[in-house]
């Protein structure tokens, strides 16, 4: 894993857009999708948007951090704190695994837990911690591979925070050529 604070700070850059219902774990972040190509998420079917200019640039400046690319980036809006985004692993089959998934966060600070997978539900097999990050204003989070195998993540309600958010997650999906 690896995180940048300030990543996104000082490069001059805002994102804007029409935003979507959210389909995801919680119902409760609208987001908005920019990819190419179409992409299933949580069982849905989302179409292929053009890229603007500022999701380029924010890609590209990934890219130069990390020497990967990325040809898709899921938008979530969290319009404050009730908004939210329960547990998951990012897993669905598109996805390509080799590939880490690289999140940019802007606007309010919100927590962000990791959950070790033995550590969930009754059966709990391990005295892992949970790890807690706060996700600032323009910082970047770097999940590699397995990260998202052993390791499932969440942004939870803060009933403090009045402020919205938008978090980018950069992935790459495999094209299959269908
Ligand atoms: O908003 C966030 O930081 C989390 C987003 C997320 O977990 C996801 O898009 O899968």
């Amino acid at each position: 894993m690896l995180f940048v604070m300030n990543f996104i700070c000082g490069r001059g850059r805002s994102t804007s857009s029409s935003i979507w219902k959210s389909s995801q774990h919680t119902k409760k972040a609208g987001d908005i999708w920019r990819c190419w190509p179409g992409y299933t998420y949580s069982g849905i079917k989302r179409l292929a948007c053009p890229w603007t200019p500022t999701l380029e640039h924010i890609r590209e400046a990934i890219t130069k951090t990390t020497g990967q690319t990325f040809n898709f980036v899921l938008v979530n809006r969290y319009k404050d704190g009730l908004d939210h985004m329960g547990e998951h692993r990012d897993d669905e089959k598109e996805l390509d695994p080799l590939c880490p998934i690289a999140s940019v966060s802007l606007g309010a600070a919100r927590d962000f837990i990791f959950r070790h997978r033995d550590t969930r539900g009754k059966q709990n097999r391990s005295h892992i911690k949970p790890v807690k990050l706060e996700l600032a204003h323009g910082s970047l989070l770097l999940m590699n591979p397995p990260t998202n195998t052993f390791w499932y993540h969440s942004l939870p309600i803060r009933k403090k925070v009045v402020a919205p958010r938008i978090n980018l997650t950069f992935r790459r999906i495999l094209i299959s050529g269908k």
